[in-house]
């Protein structure tokens, strides 16, 4: 047996004795000299060391016991910060506040000084991070494989009303969390040329020498579950060019010439989701997907061959590979290519293999979110990858043409190629076909799916598409980020809250509860107080904490529809000094969210609603009754100020468009109540906290199918709406843009145009329902009882159920809880 270490103590005294002995001998200060920072790396080296007690043993005896590995591809992992994660999660959070304390410093202050890792844009990567906490938590064996941008999501700053995008430095301190593992790198080719063996039929194996290569160098971050339960592995390449420079340019006196193949290759994970615009862009992007594809599928079939003695043929037995969105897609020809190039396998059994090895989850119907990559592009950069792809291609038409002769639309609806606009590869197509399972986020998209998008696939693989309903992490989006809260829930149904989501229906009973209903709306106000600090400190906006805060975070779209919200504003502004003494329930509308950097018509409804808020915010006609906050720089740190403290969660896409949503769950799991469409899984919010405690309005799917399909009139709508015509006209009469009566023209006629998203078609209908939302404010015990049954009823959306769920019915392994 191998000698174990000996475990570090988790009391206050010996990590008070860690910390400093970090704080020394690897920080280099002493107390004197030590600056917060300094405490925040010395308390995350003494954190880590107790993670690695765990994390060895556990990840050696996993692959000792041969348990099947679940590797979670993901081009985003949304991390935020981890030192409260992991101090809570190793349930050390009081022995680490009691040793700061006790050497003058501060637990919170020193949280403060993590810098908030943004290695994703939104929902899609919050997913994977809230995953992987998950499976650690379900004690599945479980690696994540990403990029190590340098630069995470831009830094938004607004000025003028206008955003700005700063880059993002997270690494600029070094990162404590990660173990470089230079040893651990992996040869990746782009470009080159492909012979075929001699002898080599269609199907067999080819040789390809790429033009140029990169190396993938991996970095290890352990992901603690709750309660230690198991350490896992988030392991993000970080591009490194394989000569450090041309040395005969740079003594030739050609410095900047001897080191830009470097920056060129190296440049693949600088920087999270460049541009797609522009052609370079472009490859750029590809470049990435097959950069960490590659790499995450090397290291893990080398990883497969050593535990199970060179045995390729066990891997779908072994292994399950989920592809977070198509992003890494390509690993399907990639994982053809690792068989039947480089291990001999026969083409039908490698690709039987490849089938039962990968499931893939569906995040969005958006025709322009849906990857397609040019066939020349493809042939270029990724020559044998292409190859296999065609081949793929080819068997899977044949297939559907022998089961459904003559029928050329079905052929061409599932090609892996579309023809029409200029040659692409369908990487979603790929996807389908190189997967046992497509999942879709939640009920009704899954739905969609089977219906629209992929409803060909549906016919020719009946079972293939199933459902997982996303999930949130509650460890983070409860315990940690409302401890207050927590604190209340743990003394009113138990502690077993912590670890069983079900246990808060004991709440249920409570809710009619007087004594409950203040001590629950008591913590909400708190929140609500320390939130207010926050928006004076940032933007200078005073706010009452007595009033509703009716807040929507999240990335800016139009889709998303904060325009709607925006529009309504305005007219609740026109009406309340049209009559300022009527019993208007004071509101403070918060927004936050960045906008991609080239979407014009998103970063303008950010200046609107920036506008919106300078005119709002110092007329004294409204004052006391209606504030707007537009929060700069919108990340998962910010969101964990924001939650806690909302009344009123916004959740008003076009139904349809919005796949999931998980925003919506964090919010109500907090207490607030939704105002919202039928679209994602405000759906399944509905079903669980009942028709009395949410607020739906507007469209549903089929009726914005039906309005787009036979033309929609928004200016019949327009017409007929008094209010909605008074904003617009206000709007275009430079009422928000005096200087510029003209700004807002994108936006106005938008909506007086086609109106897609249907703004204008749900706008009187969201305005009657938030008059609702006032009146049940102004009943404060109907709207504490609600925000109660709004926590004691969403324990379902627990990741740890969505993981459960993908466990079972689509990895086959076991959960341990
Ligand atoms: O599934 C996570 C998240 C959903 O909650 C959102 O509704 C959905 O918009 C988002 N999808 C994407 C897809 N973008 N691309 N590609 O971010 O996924």
């Amino acid at each position: 047996a191998e000698p174990q270490t000996a475990r570090r103590g988790v009391d206050a005294a010996t990590l008070r004795a860690d910390i400093l002995e970090k704080l020394t001998y690897n920080v280099g200060k002493n107390l004197v000299a030590a600056n917060p920072h300094d405490w925040f790396v010395a308390t995350a080296l003494a954190v880590r060391d107790r993670i690695l007690d765990n994390w060895l043993p556990q990840t050696r005896a996993a692959y000792a016991a041969h348990r099947k590995q679940v590797y979670y591809l993901s081009l985003e992992f949304l991390i935020g910060r981890l030192l409260a994660d992991n101090v809570s999660n190793l349930e050390m959070t009081e022995a680490v506040t009691e040793a700061l304390t006790s050497l003058g410093a501060e637990y919170d202050a020193v949280r403060g000084q993590e810098p908030d890792a943004a290695l994703g844009n939104g929902g899609l990567g919050r997913l994977a991070a809230c995953f992987m906490e998950s499976m650690a938590t379900l004690a599945i064996p479980a690696f994540g494989y990403g990029i190590r941008y340098d630069h995470g999501l831009f830094r938004q700053a607004i000025v003028g009303g206008v955003q700005q995008e700063y880059p993002e430095d997270w690494l600029a301190f070094g990162n404590p969390w990660e173990f470089a593992r230079p040893e651990i790198a992996y040869t990746i080719g782009f470009g080159g040329h492909v012979a075929a063996a001699e002898n080599a039929d269609d199907l067999g194996p080819r040789v390809w020498t790429p033009a140029e290569t990169v190396d993938a160098v991996a970095y290890d971050t352990p992901v603690v579950g709750w309660r230690a339960a198991q350490v896992n592995t988030l392991r993000l390449w970080s591009a490194r060019s394989p000569e450090i420079l041309r040395l005969e340019s740079f003594n030739a006196g050609d410095h900047v010439g001897a080191l830009a193949d470097r920056v060129r290759l190296e440049a693949v994970s600088k920087v999270l989701y460049p541009s797609d615009e522009t052609p370079s862009g472009q490859e750029l992007r590809l470049r990435q997907e097959f950069f960490f594809a590659s790499a995450s599928l090397q290291d893990l079939v080398k990883r497969h061959l050593r535990v199970y003695d060179g045995d390729i043929r066990s891997l779908p037995d072994r292994v399950a590979i989920q592809l977070n969105d198509t992003h890494p897609a390509i690993s399907i020809a990639e994982l053809m290519r690792i068989m039947v190039d480089l291990n001999g396998v026969p083409w039908e059994e490698a690709w039987d293999l490849t089938r039962r090895t990968f499931s893939y989850t569906n995040h969005t119907l958006l025709p322009e979110a849906l990857e397609t990559w040019p066939v020349p592009l493809m042939e270029r950069l990724l020559p044998r990858q292409m190859q296999i792809i065609y081949m793929i291609n080819a068997i899977h038409l044949d297939e559907a043409d022998k089961a459904h002769p003559h029928d050329t639309r079905l052929l061409t609806s599932i090609s892996l190629i579309e023809e029409s606009h200029g040659r692409k590869v369908r990487m979603g197509h790929l996807a389908v076909v190189g997967s046992h399972h497509v999942n879709g986020v939640s009920a009704l998209h899954t739905n969609l799916l089977r219906k629209t998008l992929f409803s060909d696939f549906d016919m020719l693989f009946p079972g293939k598409i199933v459902n997982k309903t996303n999930g949130i992490t509650f460890r983070r989006w409860l315990q940690q980020c409302n401890p207050r809260l927590t604190a209340l829930l743990v003394e009113a149904v138990g502690p077993e809250v912590l670890d069983r989501p079900d246990v808060l229906e004991k709440l249920r009973p409570l809710a009619s509860d007087a004594s409950f209903q203040t001590r629950f709306m008591a913590v909400k106000r708190a929140n609500k107080v320390s939130l207010a600090r926050v928006i004076q400190d940032r933007i200078g906006v005073r706010v009452d904490p007595s009033a509703l805060f009716d807040v929507q975070i999240k990335r800016i779209h139009e889709y998303k529809r904060q325009l709607l919200n925006v529009l309504e504003t305005i007219a609740l502004y026109d009406a309340i000094r049209a009559d300022p003494m009527q019993n208007w329930s004071p509101r403070v509308k918060i927004f936050a969210g960045k906008a991609a950097a080239s979407y014009h018509q998103a970063k303008l409804i950010i200046r609107l609603a920036n506008d919106v808020a300078k005119l709002v915010n110092n007329d004294p006609v409204v004052r006391g009754r209606l504030k707007v906050a537009f929060l700069p720089n919108y990340n998962v740190t910010l969101a964990e100020r924001i939650i806690p403290a909302a009344d009123l969660s916004e959740q008003i896409s076009t139904a349809g468009m919005e796949a999931s949503g998980t925003g919506n769950m964090k919010l109500a799991l907090n207490g607030a109540l939704t105002i919202g469409t039928m679209d994602g899984a405000n759906v399944e919010i509905f079903d669980r906290v009942g028709a009395d405690n949410i607020f739906i309005f507007g469209l549903t799917t089929e009726d914005v199918a039906e309005r787009r399909q036979h033309g929609y009139d928004a200016g019949a709508v327009i017409a007929a709406s008094p209010k909605l015509s008074q904003v617009l006209e206000q709007i275009e009469g430079g009422v928000f843009s005096p200087d510029d009566r003209d700004r807002y023209r994108p936006i106005t006629q938008a909506m007086r145009g086609g109106d897609y998203f249907l703004v204008t078609a749900d706008f009187d209908s969201y305005w009657n329902t938030q008059r609702q939302v006032a009146e049940v404010w102004r009943q404060p015990e109907v709207w504490a009882k609600s925000a109660i049954l709004n926590t004691a009823n969403v324990g379902w959306f627990s990741a740890d159920r969505a993981i459960a769920e993908y466990a079972k019915d689509i990895w086959n392994v076991p959960v341990n809880r």
